[in-house]
């Protein structure tokens, strides 16, 4: 087990205690392949013991807490992580592979999301209601009660700040579930979240597979709303058992977002986002830049600046800090080898230099020469690959990046005021990044997808009503 770890990884939190599960699960590190702990195995039985956790939670010292309490919690918590944003930091990234700069900017925005919705617990409220002559008309904004969180492994703290931090802001008792692939930083959360005050139940933590402890989550009838980020595929699985409970669900699935280039961008500002919006995290990042729209007067010229930047990226362990870490596991490689296969077609226009050894390592690679309907430039790879696509004029430019199943994030890179409107108005995202893509992190912004990019927002004021519903209560008194 390594040094970083300075808490037990076998052990799930269940109402306030650390248990263990009757198995475990060896955790995997994506940078050299070894075994970095065993985690709980959780099972249907500990989810149930989760839920019943939450519910008495509800019912209990957290169900009683006024909102401004539970954003004095909040505010707490925030405060504990970032005392300790450097442990949360190279847990992340032992964890998931990720470089250390990125994790630690991980762990800011876990505490960014707790100072978020601690200070917005108590600022969302209901309303009155004009109705007729007698009446007196509220609406009372209220938790929706158990709320099941499954997270993946791409970003296991932010994902968590943002689902569980709003949900806990409205007065949920929350039981997460994150990846069997990576799950550290969600088990020190708890313990932080616990010492910052955290009352038993408010939080539980059940790792497990996805099949195993994550479906028991979403079938559970004691659950009343399903927060789920991964992918498609699982996302559909997800909401055919929330449906089966008539719980509300939020999927937030992936994308194939689009950067869009036009003449007139200054390619100076636009360079930068466009390598770095496709390679962080090895782009294992939902919103992940992966396709590169380039007007084709400049297509060139993009293509051999980018080239450059890709030529200096150097690959290697989370630990050494370099511009790009190892993919997850061997399965998400064997994934985006897959796919690279599948371009023999295209041209490589450039490829990062992979330093590290043993790790789940993959170049990252710049392919030119896609049409759009290219499969390379369809699905989401979910590794460090990028497509760059030419058009003529603004209608093919939307045409083309409106042209995947997704609608995740898109970023457009213009001088022409009229035509960041047009634009704005015209892509299929649930974000639109004007002269910028994914500046500032986003806590406060909302977040979420249209077509198998999923539905409902998370982040920013809006979650608040995801994580939230609204009761109508009518007085008559003459
Ligand atoms: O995802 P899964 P995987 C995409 C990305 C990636 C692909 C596969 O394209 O290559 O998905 O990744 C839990 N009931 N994204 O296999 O299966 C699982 O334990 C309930 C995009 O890792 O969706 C984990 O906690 N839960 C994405 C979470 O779902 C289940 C992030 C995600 O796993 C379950 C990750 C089940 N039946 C992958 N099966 C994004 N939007 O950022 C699995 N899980």
């Amino acid at each position: 087990m390594t040094d970083a770890l300075w808490f037990d990884p076998a052990e799930m939190l269940i109402g306030g205690r650390w248990l263990r599960a009757s198995d475990t699960l060896p955790l995997g590190n994506p940078s050299d392949g070894t075994t970095l702990a065993e985690i709980p195995r959780g099972q249907s039985r500990d989810i149930d013991a989760a839920v019943a956790a939450a519910d008495q939670a509800l019912r209990g010292e957290w169900g009683r807490m006024t909102a401004l309490e539970r954003g004095r919690v909040l505010a707490r918590i925030g405060q504990a992580v970032l005392d300790r944003v450097e442990e949360l930091a190279t847990l992340e990234a032992l964890d998931v592979g990720k470089p250390l700069k990125q994790a630690r900017a991980d762990a800011v925005a876990l505490a960014r999301y707790c100072e978020f919705y601690a200070g917005a617990a108590d600022k969302l409220h209901g309303e009155t209601i004009p109705y007729l002559d007698g009446y007196t008309v509220l609406t009372l904004r209220q938790p929706h009660g158990v709320t099941g969180h499954i997270v993946p492994w791409n970003y296991p703290m932010q994902i968590i700040g943002r689902s569980v931090g709003a949900a806990l802001a409205m007065g949920n008792a929350c039981v997460l579930k994150p990846a069997e692939e990576a799950c550290l930083t969600a088990l020190a959360f708890a313990r932080i979240a616990r010492d910052a005050g955290l009352p038993d139940g408010a939080l539980n933590v059940v790792p497990g597979i996805g099949a195993e402890a994550g479906a028991a989550l979403t079938a559970h009838p004691g659950v009343h709303h399903i927060s789920f980020t991964g992918s498609v595929r699982t996302g559909q699985l997800v909401q055919e058992a929330a449906a089966r409970n008539v719980i509300p669900v939020t999927l937030e699935l992936g994308g194939k977002s689009p950067q869009i280039v036009f003449e007139d961008a200054d390619l100076d500002a636009a360079l930068p986002f466009l390598v770095n919006a496709g390679i962080q995290n090895a782009g294992q990042t939902c919103s992940a830049a992966s396709r590169i729209l380039v007007h084709r007067s400049l297509h060139d010229d993009v293509v051999a600046r980018m080239a450059a930047r890709y030529h200096a990226l150097r690959v290697g362990p989370a630990l050494d800090d370099l511009d790009v870490g190892p993919l997850i596991s061997a399965r998400q490689r064997e994934l985006v080898e897959g796919f690279l296969a599948k371009a023999e077609d295209l041209t490589v226009a450039a490829q990062g230099q992979v330093v590290g050894d043993g790790g789940h390592y993959v170049a990252p690679t710049l392919l030119t020469g896609a049409t759009p309907d290219h499969p390379l430039a369809q699905a989401e790879i979910f590794g460090p690959v990028q497509v760059v696509l030419p058009f003529e004029t603004e209608a093919e430019a939307i045409a083309i990046a409106n042209g995947t199943d997704y609608g995740l994030v898109a970023g457009v890179w213009t001088r022409d005021g009229a035509r960041q409107m047009r634009m704005a108005r015209d892509l299929k995202a649930g974000q639109v990044f004007v002269n910028n893509y994914g500046a500032g992190g986003g806590v406060e912004l909302p977040f979420g997808g249209v077509g198998k990019s999923g539905h409902g927002r998370e982040k920013g004021f809006e979650a608040l009503y995801g994580f939230s519903q609204l009761k109508t209560v009518a007085v008559h008194h003459g």
